[in-house]
């Protein structure tokens, strides 16, 4: 017989494991109807990763056209708070598919890459490298006979816990028939102590991270989306934006107290919300109740950060375009110091 703490425990657990077959059911319900025709069909078949997590046709990213296809295992989400505020959600690219990721970069105008898987787990591939090993090295891609890619890893720092890893690249695209060349920059955030159908190990170690995406505005611009991965694009790149989407939400309805009941509700709904753009968002119960315990501990360290009136609070993101779309430049140290505090 256990005590009295783990009977509630249990009940804890039940309780989470009963809300998601419930949301996972409901999702069934109202979006089977969705179809996946593009990506099922036979010519983009070998561009899936999983053969069980298409995007569906109606929210999917279309590229321009190579070679007979516009398409990409991606689909376009957005938080109920804040529409014009858009996510693109996508696998890990296969060897096939780096092309068309850098590719969907280019053309859907992003400057961050969150990405929250490893390129191996369990001893299995997971993501294809897609950039450059070493600082200094390019590597190219092609998207038709006129246009290439360039990509080159200028810069790549660790945080102090190897946690994470930060990541500069400056992406060329030069169009031969016009004989042009124009150059961006991305910064990828790399979360790399995430496991698959797992959770981050403390809320503190995400809340880093998440303060970080803030701070370079990774979801706070209406003309520059992230771009947000994993091995599959749904499990862990799910809990992320959930979390993103309930402190849009929270801080939307300007909230001074948040109770855990009102949360649990808030993301039931907005996770069966996501859910329309890109199936099997958030993969078990773990992961909706890591997440819910992120959205607690991130809001209330911001109506704290709020309360004390310090500036440069990492709020939830509510602005448009708050940036010019340059990240801010990280600094020169080798290590970062991502403490809460930042
Ligand atoms: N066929 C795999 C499965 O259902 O197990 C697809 C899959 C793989 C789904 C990984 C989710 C996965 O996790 P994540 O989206 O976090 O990479
Ligand atoms: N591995 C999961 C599965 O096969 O069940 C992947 C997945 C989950 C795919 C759910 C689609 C899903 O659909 P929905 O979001 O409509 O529940």
């Amino acid at each position: 017989r256990g005590t009295e703490e783990d009977s509630e425990n249990d009940e804890d657990l039940f309780n989470f494991r009963s809300l998601f077959r419930h949301m996972h059911g409901e999702a069934r319900r109202l979006y089977s109807g969705l179809s996946c025709d593009i990506a099922r069909s036979e010519r983009n078949l070998r561009l899936n990763r999983y053969s069980n997590v298409s995007p569906y046709d109606s929210t999917r990213i279309i590229l321009s056209e190579v070679d007979g296809t516009d398409y990409i295992n991606a689909n376009l989400a957005h938080s109920s708070a804040e529409p014009q505020l858009t996510y693109i959600l996508t696998q890990g690219p296969l060897r096939s598919t780096v092309d068309d990721f850098w590719r969907m970069a280019w053309e859907k105008n992003v400057t961050n890459i969150v990405m929250l898987n490893k390129l191996f787990e369990n001893g299995r591939k997971k993501c294809e490298q897609y950039w450059p090993e070493l600082v200094g090295l390019y590597m190219n891609c092609s998207a038709g006979p006129d246009i290439t890619y360039k990509i080159t890893l200028k810069d790549e720092k660790h945080d102090e816990h190897d946690r994470f890893v930060v990541r500069q690249f400056e992406l060329e695209r030069s169009d031969s028939s016009q004989n042009s060349t124009e150059m961006r920059t991305i910064t990828q955030f790399h979360y790399i102590a995430w496991p698959d159908f797992g959770v981050p190990e403390t809320t503190r170690d995400f809340g880093d991270f998440f303060h970080l995406l803030n701070k370079h505005d990774c979801f706070s611009s209406a003309s520059r989306p992230s771009i947000v991965h994993c091995s599959a694009g749904i499990g862990r790149t799910g809990t992320l934006i959930l979390v993103d989407s309930c402190l849009k939400l929270l801080s939307k309805q300007k909230c001074d107290k948040v109770e855990q009941a009102d949360l649990i509700d808030m993301a039931y709904r907005e996770v069966l919300y996501l859910r329309q753009f890109r199936a099997g968002l958030i993969q078990t119960a773990d992961q909706l109740e890591f997440s819910i315990s992120s959205i607690e501990v991130l809001y209330n360290e911001y109506l704290l950060t709020l309360n004390d009136q310090v500036e440069n609070t990492p709020p939830p993101t509510t602005t448009e375009d708050a940036s010019n779309g340059k990240p801010e430049e990280l600094s020169g140290k080798e290590k970062i110091d991502f403490s809460s505090s930042s």
